[in-house]
């Protein structure tokens, strides 16, 4: 594996293949040749789209593109696009040199792509020349700044000073063949409480949750997933999502926001089948169904994950928008649990389902290290043949979040029913979890003490009726210094670059932050505090 990665034991190297768990599929090559029935359109979006045998040939040039302007397999390169058919072209030609995309997401700023560049040591970065009110061009100026490997910045659209990615374009050349079992592409963690730490994903082993999840959601060559997120991420990227489709054969639309304004008239033209979500967009969604004169009829199954949707919620969803709910519990570091579509209603409902796969190794984990009882909350740990045995260069970091025998600590407290399905309960790590949205509170923290005449700042979850959790943050100002208000943060984390979705929701002035017995901020009483 790649110098940097912790790779599985032998043992679990050899099982995972016998059991057929791991083969031969290298992303980004199922394109060619076309199996029997697949239908012709590989990807839809507002303004266009592109057939399969259009986007083989598109990734074969683009492959070309990257090896010709000095790229090699193994590089790393940061990829930041929107939901468009740049980002899937690309992702392809990557996949096939075996040059390594590290995904951002959309909402980041210099700040989270600085960090990318050096955890990552990668050698460019692409973007798309601006989104809403971001230049991105003006975000890579600052990065290239104040990192050292960076040699290319590639961006789609007007380049202003860097590259076109159009001109990645030349006539294709014999591949250098990546391994099955080597790293594939580095997924951000959402989980952990520091700045995003790399997840190495390997061929065989996303391979395997791209035909594993398709299977279990029944996309074929038929099916139509919609990303209405932002297809960087791993769920809209692979549980099926856009990969695990067109691995299939099928087609992929690609909307630039999540919203129903923007994602009903795609669900009507292209005939969506399959989609997925995060908590908070649901009930916009189902009201927006109650008035739409959009055709919704082709929706089979909504997926909604990436933080806990409540009850009341899920139960409206099979009839207002007509079809099948699948609750998604899953982790950019492998592990997915899925509610089955023939599940009961309650347990559609009320879970967030059971691992994907026979070779998960699931254990709940009480504060002792003993083993909690159906019922019992506890901890979960997990290993299998898609889930990650270490983060990239993370080195003694990794001691903490692994135990000595590979299994991952999700940091998720979950209750495990009798029949085997997880409720998620809560989290163990310090992250606020907004909708799905990950804000990993020291990180808030330190950005704060940094830009505001702060003595002190504690950063936490409080509960939300929308969003699950919004982010809380109490300060205390300097002596003398004048008490900071949410926009003097939101400028000056702007001014940071740092990603708008990590400025605090509230933001309370204190004279002093309360204390545990061992000197740590006590944010259990803070909480207790503002709850009331
Ligand atoms: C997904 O992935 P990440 O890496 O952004 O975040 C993982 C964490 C989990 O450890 C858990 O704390 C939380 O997000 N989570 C959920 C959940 N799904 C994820 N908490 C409660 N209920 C759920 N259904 O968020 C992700 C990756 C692939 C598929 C779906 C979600």
């Amino acid at each position: 594996m790649l110098e940097g990665c912790v790779a599985w034991p032998e043992s679990a190297v050899r099982t995972y293949r016998e059991q057929g768990y791991w083969n031969t599929d290298v992303l980004g090559t199922w394109t060619a040749p076309a199996p029997e029935g697949r239908s012709a359109t590989a990807l839809v979006t507002a303004d266009g789209g592109m057939t399969h045998a259009e986007l083989d040939r598109a990734a074969d040039r683009t492959a070309a593109g990257l090896l010709e302007a000095g790229l090699v397999p193994g590089d790393r390169v940061v990829v930041q696009l929107p939901n468009d058919v740049d980002l899937v072209v690309l992702s392809l030609a990557l996949f096939r040199t075996g040059i390594l995309p590290v995904y951002a997401l959309p909402a980041h700023r210099s700040a989270e792509i600085t960090h990318l560049v050096t955890s990552s040591g990668a050698v460019a970065y692409v973007c798309a020349e601006r989104v809403l009110d971001c230049d991105f061009r003006l975000v890579a100026r600052e990065v290239l700044d104040r990192t050292e490997s960076l040699r290319h910045v590639f961006v789609a659209g007007d380049p202003g000073p860097w590259t076109a990615l159009s001109s990645l374009d030349a006539d294709p050349v014999a591949l250098p063949a990546p391994e099955p079992e080597d790293v594939a592409l580095f997924l951000l963690s959402g989980g952990t409480s520091g700045p995003p730490k790399l997840i190495p994903r390997t061929h065989a082993d996303y391979a395997y949750q791209l035909r594993e999840t398709a299977r279990l959601c029944g996309v074929g060559p038929e099916s139509v997933y919609l990303a209405a997120l932002p297809a960087e991420h791993n769920f809209p990227l692979g549980c099926p999502g856009v990969l695990g489709t067109l691995r299939v054969g099928g087609t992929a639309v690609l909307a630039p926001a999540p919203t129903a304004d923007v994602c009903f008239p795609l669900i009507e033209r292209a005939g969506v089948t399959i989609t997925s979500l995060v908590p908070p967009l649901v009930p916009l969604w189902l009201d927006a169904a109650g008035w739409t004169d959009h055709d919704l009829s082709s929706l089979r199954v909504v997926q909604v994950g990436g933080a806990r949707l409540d009850p009341q919620t899920a139960r409206q969803v099979p009839k207002a928008l007509g079809c099948t709910l699948q609750q998604v519990y899953g982790m950019a570091e492998g592990l997915l649990n899925y509610t089955r579509l023939d599940d009961p209603e309650d347990v559609i409902v009320h879970t967030q389902g059971r691992p994907l796969s026979p070779a998960d190794e699931v254990r709940v984990v009480r504060e002792d290290g003993t083993e909690a009882e159906a019922g019992e909350t506890g901890e979960l740990f997990t290993r299998g043949p898609y889930t990650l045995r270490g983060y990239y260069r993370a080195g003694e970091r990794n001691l903490a979040r692994f135990t000595e025998e590979g299994y991952y600590r999700t940091g998720d407290l979950v209750r495990r029913t009798a029949e085997g399905n997880f409720e998620v309960v809560g989290r163990i790590n310090d992250v606020v979890n907004r909708g799905g949205e990950k804000v990993p509170t020291l990180e808030v923290e330190e950005h704060l003490l940094a830009a505001l005449p702060l003595l002190g700042a504690a950063v936490f979850a409080l509960p939300d009726p929308l969003m699950g959790e919004r982010t809380c943050a109490c300060v205390v100002p300097k002596d003398g210094a004048h008490p900071p208000t949410l926009r003097d943060v939101q400028a000056a984390f702007k001014g940071r670059g740092v990603a708008a979705y990590k400025v605090p929701d509230r933001l309370v002035v204190l004279e002093q932050l309360p204390m545990t017995g061992v000197g740590k901020v006590d944010k259990r009483a803070l909480r207790v505090r503002l709850e009331a």
